[in-house]
């Protein structure tokens, strides 16, 4: 992209802003339309030296691009993954504008100056150009600037802190390890330059594919418009029509690519602290857990389990029979994951495999003079694979070889910003050199933000190849724009404050609408220790996170859920048996979010966009479609308001049934989280077990809660293997009708290609006034069935239940 600044064709003007600021640091923005070239998916319109492509990727989804030298780069991204399909298109052209519609979206670019703006069919604008700022550029520098209409909203940007609204702040996307980052730092570990717009409840979606260090700006420069633009690379975006802002995210994660499934296991609870060692610390947590009977599936283990922190090597001072350690661990139901940080110890002579065979390789990232590039990390001075590479990648991968033969299950890259000790920048020189495969190389201003997700690339892949039946469970810490297809990841480094507490939900809320479902933030904080009632609420939220795992910083206090006292450890134990037993839940929303990208946890927004009073909610959230969280986040709860989204809701702890704008005013004692139950769900749960692995005792659990669009599915497989790409699953889709006099409640089977461990199902139904005069199962009547007067409640056992039945309660 050099070459072309201070170079000012015909048709190019300067546009002088009312406060002169953007003109006056040199801007150049697009000027009038000379040229306009018919392109088989869009239009280029020449403006002087610039050229602008507007193309109609898919339906619904436009594309822009503009170069300002008039020569597009070669088209390449390290986000999309998606081929474009160019729907069925109409240019229509006139003396003032280039019009193309594109099934129910239309793009407009004005000629004089160029600017553009998005309408849908009815000609509503969603999308528009600020009027006296055409999209522009200043050296390598790139920029586009857009209205900003007073009642829209900005969602999205992946994990930046405070409010989930972004509206009236600016924000910079740079991968930065920030330790004890607050509500104001920023940038912080990811860069994800996606956000919704949402205004009366019609959203758009707007994906600005650049990897350079990137800012965005909602109305803090100004009240007139919002912008964005990088500090190099290509002018690239998406624009994504919606209009419900559950298609966007839909949109966004075809383009981008969406989580494949986990393992099971590694959505039961998670036990992490920086660092559980010696062996005898860490065999003695495992069986803590054990002996307490409180539900586990995983340990990690931080830096400490490595000599001299050299990823992949053990401390065998500490850990004398890792390799038996891990097998034990897994005999008791536990996984184990281990940190693998990617700077690799620059060790010479020692026989330091990753090392020495990197070098052999040639794989590290160099300095300009062709050097590898040392900087310093845990290990001391150390070098940084150029991820970059296939044959990197290739190589990274094929490092987890001993530990994938050790059993051990999962792996953490922390780190990958890439985080460098001693620097002020934090990371590596921006001159340092990536390598592509295609022989070219960029300098650390282009890769630095995708240098962490080629990192967890690489590591997803080479477990693939390692293990192929086995589905690999990584977490990172740094992401681009579509490292959801390779890891789950966490926030980073928060702190034990209850601040940190409330601030954890619209982060998550917000890491979910980017493309990453599978997320979770230090449970109790990882900077400091938290106060015995901080911890305990950190444990009721987080069992309704994605991802559920306690850490925290060397040096601080224990974390486990039994510190503080028998009393605290029960209502923690409880809240994780919560979790355990919505599993069935769980999973099937977490293999709802592999197909369709939506997360499962969710801003009210999400489902009912028309709810203008959840725009600025950043306490409540939606736990897949059918649960609703209002956690307490405060120490001083006097009194907890609560608003319901629309509908009725019932309470999942004493199924009291609320309307929608009910004001609820709860006192929720240290044991309570106020929790509410969709009317019209049907929840699939199961009996408490010490770890997924575990057969439930008992059967399927449904707890049907009438009520209109009334409908639950259940989604099983092995939890582990590929198999269900090959269709080994078993899909069941319930639902209920409720109609004067009876509740008939229905389950088909949609496909029935894996034998759950559950034969019989418990049915339990909610919101009967009164007992009923007849039950039955399918066409017979029934006796032994059970009324709740108090929780409105029938039960009754469904005998054969892996199959279609129907079940009638009349009254
Ligand atoms: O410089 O591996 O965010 O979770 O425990 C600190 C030690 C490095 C930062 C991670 C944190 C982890 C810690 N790491």
């Amino acid at each position: 992209m050099a070459g072309f600044a201070g170079r000012v064709g015909i048709g190019l003007v300067a546009v002088a802003l009312g406060c002169g600021t953007a003109a006056a640091q040199g801007w150049q923005h697009l000027g009038k339309v000379q040229r306009v070239e018919k392109l088989k998916d869009g239009v280029e319109l020449s403006a002087g030296s610039a050229k602008v492509r507007i193309t109609a990727f898919r339906d619904g989804i436009f594309r822009v691009r503009v170069t300002p030298n008039g020569t597009f780069p070669k088209d390449f991204s390290w986000a999309v993954i998606e081929s474009p399909q160019p729907p069925a298109l109409q240019i229509e052209e006139s003396q003032k504008e280039i019009r193309i519609t594109a099934g129910s979206v239309i793009a407009t670019a004005q000629k004089s100056p160029l600017l553009v703006d998005f309408k849908d069919a009815a000609g509503n604008v969603l999308l528009a150009d600020e009027s006296s700022l055409p999209m522009g550029w200043n050296g390598q520098r790139i920029h586009v600037w857009k209205k900003m209409p007073s009642d829209e909203n900005y969602y999205g940007l992946g994990d930046k802190a405070g409010p989930m609204n972004r509206r009236n702040r600016s924000f910079t996307n740079w991968n930065t390890d920030e330790f004890g980052w607050q509500e104001s730092s920023d940038p912080l570990y990811k860069t994800i330059p996606f956000f919704i717009g949402l205004r009366k409840g019609t959203a758009y979606g707007v994906f600005f594919d650049n990897t350079y260090r990137s800012t965005f700006d909602f109305g803090k420069e100004s009240a007139d418009y919002f912008s964005f633009g990088a500090e190099g690379g290509e002018l690239n975006y998406y624009f994504m029509a919606g209009p419900e802002p559950k298609k966007i995210v839909e949109e966004y994660t075809a383009l981008t690519g969406r989580s494949p499934l986990p393992p099971f296991w590694s959505l039961g609870y998670q036990q992490c602290r920086y660092s559980y060692y010696p062996e005898s610390r860490a065999r003695e947590i495992v069986r803590t857990f054990r002996d307490k009977k409180i539900p586990a599936d995983t340990i990690y283990f931080d830096i400490d389990y490595q000599q001299d922190y050299a990823p992949f090597t053990i401390n065998r001072e500490y850990f004398p029979t890792f390799e038996k350690m891990i097998s034990d661990f897994r005999s008791q139901g536990f996984h184990t994951i281990l940190i693998t940080d990617l700077h690799i110890k620059k060790n010479t002579d020692h026989g330091y495999a990753p090392y020495d065979s990197g070098i052999r390789n040639d794989v590290f990232v160099k300095n300009p003079d062709g050097s590898a590039y040392v900087g310093k990390v845990w290990p001391g001075d150390s070098v940084f694979p150029d991820f970059t590479l296939a044959r990197t990648r290739d190589w990274w991968g094929s490092l987890y070889k001993d530990f994938a033969g050790m059993g051990v299950a999962g792996f953490w890259n922390d780190m990958n910003e890439p985080s460098i000790f001693f620097r002020a920048d934090k990371t590596m020189p921006l001159d340092t050199v990536h390598r592509l495969d295609d022989g070219t190389a960029r300098d650390h201003r282009a890769i630095h933000n995708v240098f962490g997700m080629e990192n967890v690339r690489a590591t997803y892949e080479g477990l693939r190849k390692l293990q192929p039946e086995e589905r690999p469970f990584v977490l990172t810490r740094a992401a681009y724009s579509g490292a959801q297809r390779y890891a789950a990841t966490w926030t980073g480094d928060n702190s034990s404050t209850w601040n940190h507490l409330a601030m954890s939900t619209p982060m998550l809320l917000s890491l979910g609408i980017s493309g990453f479902p599978l997320i979770g933030d230090d449970i109790g904080g990882f900077a400091g220790s938290p106060t015995a009632d901080l911890l305990t609420r950190w444990f009721e939220v987080g069992a309704l996170n994605p991802i559920y795992r306690d850490h925290t910083a060397k040096g601080t206090a224990d974390q486990e859920p039994w510190v503080h006292g028998p009393e605290h450890e029960a209502i923690r134990k409880k809240f994780i048996e919560l979790r355990y037993q919505l599993m069935p839940y769980l999973y099937t929303g977490v293999e709802e979010a592999t197909r369709t990208g939506l997360p499962l946890m969710r801003p009210v927004f999400l489902e009912y966009p028309q709810a203008s009073e959840f725009y600025g909610d950043n306490r409540d959230f939606l736990f897949g479609r059918d649960l609703f969280v209002a956690p307490v986040t405060t120490e001083m709860v006097d009194a907890e308001e609560i608003s319901l989204p629309p509908g009725v809701w019932y309470d999942y702890w004493t199924s009291e049934k609320h309307a929608y704008k009910e004001k609820i005013n709860l006192h929720p004692r240290l044991e309570e989280m106020p929790l509410y139950v969709r009317a019209g769900a049907i929840l699939p749960m199961q009996p408490v077990v010490q770890y997924t692995g575990e057969t439930p005792n008992g059967p399927l659990q449904l707890r049907v809660y009438p009520g209109n669009d009334c409908r639950g599915s259940l989604y099983q497989d092995d939890g582990h293997t590929f198999a269900y790409q090959k269709g080994e699953v078993l899909r069941v889709n319930y639902s209920c009708k409720v109609s004067a006099g009876s509740v008939t409640v229905t389950s088909s089977v949609d496909k029935r290609a894996f034998q759950p461990w559950w034969r019989s199902a418990h049915v339990t139904i909610y919101g009967a006034a009164v007992a009923p005069t007849e039950v039955r199962v399918d066409d017979g009547v029934i006796h032994d069935w059970h009324y709740d007067g108090q929780a409105h409640a029938v039960t009754l056992t469904v005998p054969d239940a892996v199959k279609n039945w129907s079940v009638r309660l009349t009254f």
